[in-house]
């Protein structure tokens, strides 16, 4: 009797464990996400699908809270709330955080990947953990690269079609030494600002032009400030999804696994949105009446010759390791 007792008792305690809700692990939270960009922006899609992985996984506890436009700061404002651990994430570009990690400025280096593929192949293999690394000593654990994209000039005063063509235009910058460095390099006076002060100074023609991914003219409107747009692809800059490294540290194994898989799932989903977007983007800016030219193959190429200084000039700030780490990777997927 008392072993039947036992067995009953083992068994009801198994029953009971069996039906302990896979969520046991998962504390009701709040997670502030903010975006630059606005919702209408690829970022949406992907914040959107982050946000449905999120419910499902953790059964709702787990729940995002979107900011967008700058709602809450600048890509590097919101990146030092999570270093202090006040925001929990941010979808940012690499390129203004070169302060907080130079290695970033790997990134920024002209005409660095040919295509998204490479791109790809780069930032979700060995290199992008390379980084990942790295920045998690700074106070950031980066769950994922989204798509911010091949990065077009444009501007109120003339079709660029040379490297000669920016010479004197005053060309906003992200605030970055690399960019700085290149567009001096290409003979333009670049001026470095915060994405949040870009489209007035555009309106007000304090500056002549800016440089974005045509998805970013689009969904930010600078195409009613501006007159031309040239398809340069100078630079492909990645988005981090970045967590609060202070945050992420109080949450269970569990959290942060769903967190992880979810920047993932929606990072193909950003990337796929933004792919398909970019071409929707170019038709709606040239219907717009923004005056649209392509570089042909050799302007493109004197323009990425022009442009090979800033490589050299930069390799030791952002890290000669970082670089050449950078440079074998691209050698190896090129070979394939
Ligand atoms: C830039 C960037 C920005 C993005 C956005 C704020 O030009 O490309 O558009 O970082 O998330 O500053």
């Amino acid at each position: 009797m008392k072993a039947f007792k036992f067995t009953l008792a083992a068994g009801v305690a198994a029953t009971l464990l069996a039906a302990v809700p896979a969520y046991a692990q998962f504390t009701e939270r709040n997670i502030r996400l903010s975006n630059g960009v606005n919702e209408d922006h690829p970022n949406g899609k992907g914040v959107e699908k982050f946000r449905a992985c999120l419910t499902d996984k953790s059964g709702g506890k787990l729940k995002v809270q979107g900011f967008w436009g700058n709602a809450l700061g600048g890509d590097l404002q919101a990146t030092q709330a999570l270093r202090s651990g006040t925001q929990e994430m941010v979808v940012t570009s690499s390129s203004p955080l070169i302060g907080i990690l130079p290695d970033l400025g790997v990134f920024d280096l002209p005409f660095l990947f040919a295509n998204e593929k490479e791109a790809d192949a780069v930032l979700d293999g060995s290199f992008g953990k390379h980084i990942d690394a790295k920045l998690e000593t700074v106070g950031l654990v980066n769950l994922a690269y989204w798509e911010n994209g091949f990065r077009n000039l444009t501007n109120s005063r003339r079709p660029v079609e040379k490297w000669e063509d920016f010479k004197g235009l005053k060309v906003r910058v992200m605030q970055n030494n690399v960019f700085l460095d290149t567009f001096k390099t290409l003979g333009a006076n670049a001026v470095p600002m915060a994405f949040g002060e870009v489209f007035t100074a555009l309106e007000t023609k304090a500056i002549d032009g800016q440089e974005n991914p045509f998805v970013t003219i689009d969904t930010s409107k600078f195409y009613e400030v501006q007159k031309y747009l040239s398809v340069t692809r100078h630079a492909y800059t990645p988005f981090l999804v970045l967590y609060s490294k202070k945050l992420w540290d109080g949450l269970s194994k569990d959290e942060q696994a769903a967190l992880r898989d979810c920047a993932v799932v929606a990072r193909d989903e950003q990337r796929k949105v933004s792919r398909e977007l970019s071409e929707a983007s170019l038709n709606k800016i040239k219907g717009e009446g923004t005056v649209v030219n392509e570089l042909n193959a050799q302007e493109a190429n004197r323009m990425r010759e022009q442009a090979k200084s800033v490589w050299e000039k930069h390799a030791a700030t952002i890290g000669p390791e970082t670089v050449k780490m950078m440079q074998d990777e691209l050698t190896k997927i090129r070979g394939k």
